[in-house]
């Protein structure tokens, strides 16, 4: 995004103090005659710009509640930049004035630590099927949905959404080559301890905020999957991409916890049915999107790509291991057990 168009967001961001404002929706129309009940109305608000992956997400699900209600039911989809940052979105959620939201570890860590487990390098399988089985596994739902219940929020759904790659001035090779990098994370601590152990200065900023700080020289790296940084411009403002296969993103999907269990029979089952099959509709959803803006990114030749080799990776696999005590010491209990429970399916996962 051109700094002109993000300096536009900002504003948009401040300045959109009324949620129907800003909302997009052409669901089909109900209600108008007097015998037909009046659409429920959910906001979800999201934490990415129009085609992202998460978007994608929710017009699927805006598409099968409409359908499967036949209108009864339809979805306001709010885009990041119309009410406000990722932790705001959570608020807004916690508060019951939003109905639904994407909720990224990266930033809801900090309110719900559980969450951190998506953030620890190394953890979870490079195999996208071991990935898939994992993000699915009951005994480790039920782990996490009480550390976002805890907060007031019902875990729907894991939304993965891609290798995250780092972009930077300059190439990174090891841990040294972090010395001094003022590394822009997401706002959760723990994300910016997994760059402190590598050697970074991370630099906690909010999503829409980042071009500028590149532009500006404020930050001098930070890290998303492919279809952000293309479609954000991160590219335009750096000079080496290095795809460490270290951290996938994966976003959560929440709704207020106490709005999901006061619904009626009818309303959970449409909302349940229409998040049945969504990790697999979602999962082609980011492999297409990663693969076709790696492949812009690369034709834009306007910054260079690399790759770590497995020795690389390993140096940066025992350099993060400190981030893995911060996570223990922030989860507690409940976080020891979601941790052994990702390594041993990973485990399994290596015996296949
Ligand atoms: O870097 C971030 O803050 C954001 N990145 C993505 C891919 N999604 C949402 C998140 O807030």
């Amino acid at each position: 995004m051109k700094a002109r168009q993000n300096g536009a967001l900002v504003l948009t961001m401040v300045s959109c103090l009324f949620l129907s404002a800003c909302s997009d929706n052409d669901d089909e129309v109900t209600g108008l005659f007097p015998d037909e009940p009046e659409p429920e109305i959910w906001r979800f608000a999201l934490e990415e710009i129009g085609g992202s992956v998460q978007d994608a997400w929710a017009q699927e699900f805006r598409r099968r509640i409409s359908e499967l209600s036949e209108g009864q039911v339809q979805v306001e989809i709010y885009p990041y930049g119309s009410i406000g940052t990722s932790p705001q979105l959570t608020q807004l959620v916690e508060n019951g004035r939003v109905h639904l939201a994407f909720a990224s570890p990266g930033h809801v860590a900090d309110d719900i630590p559980e969450a951190g487990i998506f953030l620890l390098p190394f953890l979870f399988p490079d195999s996208d099927e071991a990935n898939r089985r994992i993000l699915a596994d009951s005994e480790l739902l039920a782990l996490l949905q009480s550390g976002w219940q805890d907060a007031g929020l019902q875990l729907l759904d894991l939304v993965p959404e891609g290798w995250m790659i780092w972009t930077a001035d300059r190439p990174i090779h090891s841990p040294e080559d972090f010395t001094g990098l003022r590394m822009r994370t997401m706002t959760a601590p723990l994300q910016a301890e997994v760059f402190r152990a590598w050697g970074a200065e991370p630099i906690p900023m909010p999503y829409s905020e980042v071009y500028d700080a590149l532009q500006l020289g404020q930050v001098d790296g930070q890290s998303n999957p492919a279809f952000a940084i293309a479609e954000m411009n991160f590219h335009e403002v750096q000079s080496v991409m290095t795809v460490p296969q270290a951290t996938r993103f994966v976003a959560s999907v929440v709704s207020n916890r106490d709005w999901y269990r006061n619904l009626d029979d009818n309303h959970r089952q449409w909302l349940n049915a229409a998040r049945a099959g969504m990790p697999e509709f979602i999962d082609e959803v980011q492999r297409n999107y990663n693969r076709r803006r790696l492949q812009q990114i690369r034709e834009s030749g306007r910054i260079t790509m690399e790759r770590l080799t497995d020795e690389q990776r390993e140096r940066f696999r025992d350099a993060s291991l400190p981030a893995r005590d911060h996570f223990l010491n922030r989860a507690g209990e409940r976080g020891e057990r979601i941790l052994q429970r990702v390594q041993s399916l990973a485990v399994d996962a290596g015996a296949d």
